[in-house]
C-alpha cells in the first residue's frame, strides 16, 4: 500500500490523521489555512467584547465578560498549537494576519455599539460558532478535533451567558427591549455570514468534505443555526430582521431570505466597518508587547543551563 492509499484508507475508516502521519501537501496546507484563520478569529474576536469590559453594567457582568474574553484567548492559543503540529510557525501565521494576508471571521469587523451587543454576541455569534465547531469535533485531523472538544464546552457556556444577558434585557424596560432588538437587527445577518459562502460558491468545500476536514457544507450548518435560533428569538419576544423568514411545515425548516453577499465580500476583502481598526489594534498590541517576548526569551535562555545541569 502506498502512503497515499494508507492516508485515504484512514480517512475512509475515520481514523484520525496525526502529526507524524504522512499526509498530502494540499491537506496540510488546507488545515494550516483553516486552523490558522480559526485561531486568528478567536484572537481578533476578543476586541469587540473587550470594548465593553470597562463599561459592563455590574461587577457580575464584568467578571463574566472578563472570563469569556480570556477563554477566547485560550482558544486562539490551542488552535495555534494545533496548527504548529503541521509544521508551521505561529509567529509566521500571526504576521500574515497582521499584514492582512490571512483572514479571520468577518463577524469581528462589526462594531459593538451598546451593551445588548455583548449579550447578542454571546448568544448569536458563539451560537453560530458552536454549530460549526461541534461538527469540527469529528474533523479528520486529530489535534484539531481534540482542541474543538474543549473549545465547544467553553463556547456553550458563552452562548448560555449571552442568552441569559439578552433575557434580562427582554424582560426589562421598553428602552432595554429596544436596545436588544436593535442589536439583533445588526448582528443577525453577519451571524449567518459566519458560515461562509453558499456551497456552490465555496471553492474549498468539496475537497475539505472529501478529506473530512469539514463534515457538513456551509449551507447545511447555516440552516441548522437558523432552525435552532429562530424559536429562541421568539421566546425573547423579539423579531428576526428578515421579511422572507417562514417555517416550512413540510420540511420543518425555516426558509430565510438572501444574504447580502456583496456586503460579505466587502468585509472579507478588508473593507468592513472595523477591519482597519481591528488590525491596527492587533499591530499595536504586538509592537507594545515586544519587550515581554524579549524578556520571556531572555529568561528562558538563562534557565536553560540550570535545567540542563
Ligand atoms: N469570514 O471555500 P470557503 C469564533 C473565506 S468563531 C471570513 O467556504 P472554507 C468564536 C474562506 O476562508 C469564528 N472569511 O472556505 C468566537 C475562504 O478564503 P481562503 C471562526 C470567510 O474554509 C466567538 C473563502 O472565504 N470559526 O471565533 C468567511 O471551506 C465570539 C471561501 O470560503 C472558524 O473559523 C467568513 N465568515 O469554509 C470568538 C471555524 N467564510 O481561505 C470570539 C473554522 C468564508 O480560501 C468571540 N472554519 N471565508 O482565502 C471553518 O469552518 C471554515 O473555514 C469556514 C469557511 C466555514 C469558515
Amino acid at each position: 500500500m502506498t502512503e497515499q492509499q494508507r492516508f485515504e484508507e484512514r480517512i475512509r475508516q475515520e481514523t484520525a490523521i496525526e502529526p507524524q502521519d504522512w499526509m498530502p501537501e494540499a491537506y496540510r496546507k488546507t488545515l494550516i489555512r483553516q486552523i490558522g484563520q480559526h485561531a486568528h478569529s478567536e484572537i481578533v474576536g476578543m476586541l469587540p467584547e473587550g470594548n465593553w469590559l470597562t463599561r459592563a453594567p455590574s461587577l457580575r457582568r464584568k467578571a463574566i465578560l472578563l472570563a469569556k474574553v480570556q477563554d477566547e484567548a485560550g482558544h486562539g492559543l490551542y488552535l495555534y498549537s494545533a496548527a504548529e503540529t503541521l509544521g508551521c510557525a505561529r509567529e509566521d501565521l500571526y504576521q500574515k494576519m497582521l499584514d492582512g494576508k490571512m483572514k479571520y471571521s468577518s463577524i469581528f469587523n462589526y462594531p459593538t455599539l451598546n451593551w445588548a451587543d455583548i449579550g447578542v454576541i454571546g448568544w448569536l455569534v458563539d451560537g453560530a460558532a458552536i454549530v460549526n465547531q461541534v461538527a469540527l469535533c469529528r474533523t479528520s485531523y486529530g489535534p484539531y478535533a481534540r482542541a474543538m472538544v474543549k473549545i465547544c464546552k467553553e463556547e456553550s457556556f458563552h452562548q448560555r451567558q449571552g442568552f441569559e444577558a439578552c433575557a434580562v434585557l427582554a424582560n426589562g424596560s421598553p428602552e432595554q427591549r429596544q436596545m436588544l432588538q436593535d442589536a439583533i437587527n445588526r448582528f443577525w445577518w453577519p451571524a449567518l455570514m459566519m458560515f461562509g459562502p453558499n456551497d456552490d460558491n465555496s471553492p474549498n468545500s468539496a475537497q475539505s468534505l472529501a478529506w473530512k476536514i469539514k463534515r457538513f457544507g456551509n449551507d447545511e450548518l447555516r440552516q441548522r443555526f437558523v432552525d435552532n435560533t429562530v424559536p429562541q428569538v421568539e421566546l425573547l419576544g423579539m423579531t428576526v430582521p428578515d421579511k422572507d423568514l417562514r417555517l416550512d411545515e413540510e420540511s420543518g425548516h425555516y426558509l430565510f431570505g438572501e444574504i447580502d453577499w456583496q456586503e460579505f465580500n466587502e468585509v472579507v476583502a478588508g473593507r468592513g466597518v472595523c477591519n482597519e481598526e481591528r488590525l491596527a489594534a492587533k499591530r499595536k498590541a504586538w509592537e507594545e508587547g515586544a519587550w515581554v517576548r524579549e524578556a520571556a526569551l531572555a529568561y528562558a535562555e538563562k534557565q536553560q543551563p540550570r535545567n540542563a545541569a
